[in-house]
Order: C-alpha cells, then structure tokens, then sequence
C-alpha cells in the first residue's frame, strides 16, 4: 500500500511511548470537535499498550464497568498544526507517551508533528512540550481518572475506581513542576482558568450566559456517558453564539486558529439535563489578534459546576 494511503500505523517506541503515521481523514477534522475525540482514542490506546490493561472493556473488582475518564484536556496549536487547520491528506507523524500520576490516574502526553519534519523517532520529552514546543507541532495534555458509576444508569455521581489489572508502575513519573493538579484545582475552586488574569489580558465586554439542552443524538458515548468531546463543542456552539452577537461570521468562527485550550471535566450529566454556560472574554495587549474566551458549564438545575474551558484564539489567522 502507498503510504500516503495508509490512515494509521502504530508501534511501540518503548513501553511508555507509540508512535504512527496519520494521514488526516475526514473522521478527524472539522471546525468542531473530531480532532479532540481522535486524539483521546489515542490516549486510550496508548494506554492500553503501556499499562497492558484492557481500557475498552475495563471492569471495576465488582465487575462493573470502569471508564478512564477524561479529567483535563489542554492541546496547544502549533504553526503548521492546529487543532481546526487539519485537511484531508495532511500526513502527521503522532507520538504520545504515557506518564504515571498515582495509583487511579495517568498523564498522556501527544505531540502531532507535520511528517515531512521527520520527528518519528524523536522521543517525546514533557520538557520539550512544556518548555521548548516545536512551533509547527500541536502538543497535547490528556489527565484522565478511572471512575465508575455510584448508581447504574446514572450519570450524576461517578466515583474513583481502578480496574484491578491497570498496571502503572513501569511508567516514568510526569516531573512535578509540569503537574497540572493545582492549574486544575484552581480552575474548579474558582470555575475558571483565568482567576488570575494572566499577564498581559484585559477583560474584552461584558460575559455572556447561554444555555444548552444535552443533546442526546450527539452529546452521549456509546456508554451511556457525556462525550468528552463534546464539551468542546458544547462550549464551542456558546462561544459561536457570542462571536454572532458580536457580529463576526461563521465563516470566521470555522478559520479560528487556535493556540491554546484547556477544558477540566468535574461532572457528567443524564439526559434531559440542561446547561448554563457563562462566557467571558479577554483580550491580549500585547498581542491585539490574541483572544480569550473563559467558560463555565453548570447544571442549570443545580448549579452544580460540571466543566471549566480556556481557549485562546488567533484573530489574525481567522
Ligand atoms: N473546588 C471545589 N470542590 C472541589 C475541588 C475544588 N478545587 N476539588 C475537589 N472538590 C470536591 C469535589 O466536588 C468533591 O466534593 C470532593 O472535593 C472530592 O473531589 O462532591 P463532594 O464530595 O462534596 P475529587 O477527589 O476530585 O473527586 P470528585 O471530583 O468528587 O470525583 C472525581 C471524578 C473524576 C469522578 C469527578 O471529577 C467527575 O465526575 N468528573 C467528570 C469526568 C467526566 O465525566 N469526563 C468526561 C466523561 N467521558 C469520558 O471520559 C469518556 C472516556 N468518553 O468517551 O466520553
């Protein structure tokens, strides 16, 4: 087979790392969410091949189903690489190591690199994602937690339960000053990433609260659960709606480059639910093109807060 036909090849690098050639198909970009959803696949295999556990069919020691929950999800867009700028035919060359981060969690790192930089068997390093990104890469961050149901059937209260058989300690440890356990613990505590306004961002207009029933066509995985990927387009269709009532066009929204993202998952939802999102901007002085747009998910009945979402987007390249 060409191998510019050939969608995906993985192999083990070492026994914390898989790297595979990926030429972007239509089940993997969009102006919405496919991006995000292929890449947490990739995590779960990643997993699944490091940790030799069976992420896809994982029970708890009762026998219930355990999922490896996406907890916080961050993805940096680089030059050439950015989360809505992929097309059909691109050819990347992905590689994702795992890191361990206790007993019931796991770090997994990706950096999606054009193919012709030839970085296939350069290892991927968190100093490199965290201090030294390559400019035309896009790196991701996916912090997920092993949870099961309390109650079958419902969504509302999920709890920490490994599978017995996940098996954490051959991995290397994430070095501490890259944990993103407190950046996450603040944005829950304060339901935003930008309680302190980072250097250089001024609040843009006022905030803008909308609501979202759950969309049970599809919001919902195939387990009955929230998709994690579907908080970015949940968040994504809240954001739209301010962009129209600023009167930008949806053919802006659909060219947004963006550059940096965070979403931190606190609770899932059942059907029926509704959601109020509340939406604050922020804009760069440095950089008049970068904008911010800081989000809050919570259940309208509740209040109960369910997701925190940053991004930060190039005007410019839109
Ligand atoms: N601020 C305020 N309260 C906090 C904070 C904080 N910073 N940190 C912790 N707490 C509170 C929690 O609300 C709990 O309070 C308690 O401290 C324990 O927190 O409810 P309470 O007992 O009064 P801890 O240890 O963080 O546990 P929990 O958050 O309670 O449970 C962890 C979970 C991972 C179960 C929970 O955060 C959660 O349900 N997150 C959503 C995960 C999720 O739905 N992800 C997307 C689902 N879909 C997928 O992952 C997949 C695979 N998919 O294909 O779609």
């Amino acid at each position: 087979m060409n191998r510019s036909t050939t969608t995906e090849l993985a192999r083990t690098v070492d026994g914390s790392s898989l790297s595979r050639h990926v030429v972007v198909a239509p089940g993997m970009c969009s102006g919405g969410s496919l991006v995000f959803g292929r890449i947490g696949d990739w995590t779960w295999e990643a997993v699944a091949a490091a940790c030799r556990t069976n992420v896809h069919a994982a029970r708890t020691p009762e026998g219930q189903p355990a999922y490896l929950s996406f907890y916080y999800f961050r993805v940096r867009g680089g030059d050439a690489v950015h989360p809505h700028g992929l097309a059909f035919g691109d050819e990347l060359q992905v590689t994702s190591r795992v890191f361990q981060f206790g007993s019931q969690a796991v770090i997994t790192l990706h950096r999606l690199a054009p193919a012709g930089l030839g970085l296939a068997d350069t290892p991927l390093s968190p100093a490199e994602l965290y201090e030294h990104p390559h400019p035309d890469c896009l790196y991701a961050e996916n912090f997920n937690r092993w949870i099961a149901r309390s109650r079958p059937g419902s969504n509302r209260r999920l709890s920490q339960v490994a599978p017995p058989d996940f098996s954490y300690g051959a991995l290397p440890r994430l070095p501490n000053p890259y944990s993103p356990r407190t950046l996450v613990g603040r944005a829950r505590e304060a339901g935003s990433f930008y309680a302190t306004p980072p250097p250089g961002l001024v609040p843009a207009g006022p905030a803008h609260t909308s609501e979202y029933a759950l969309d049970v066509v599809r919001d919902l995985n195939g387990a009955g659960l929230v998709y994690f990927a579907s908080y970015f387009s949940i968040f994504d269709t809240a954001l739209l709606r301010v962009w129209r009532s600023l009167g930008r066009g949806d053919a802006q929204f659909l060219r947004r480059k963006v550059v940096d993202q965070k979403v931190g998952y606190f609770g899932n939802a059942d059907p029926g639910a509704v959601f109020t999102i509340t939406v604050r901007r922020w804009r760069s002085t440095a950089r008049p093109s970068i904008e911010a747009a800081d989000m809050a998910l919570r259940d309208s009945g509740t209040g109960r807060l369910l997701a925190v979402a940053g991004v930060e987007i190039d005007l410019d390249a839109s």
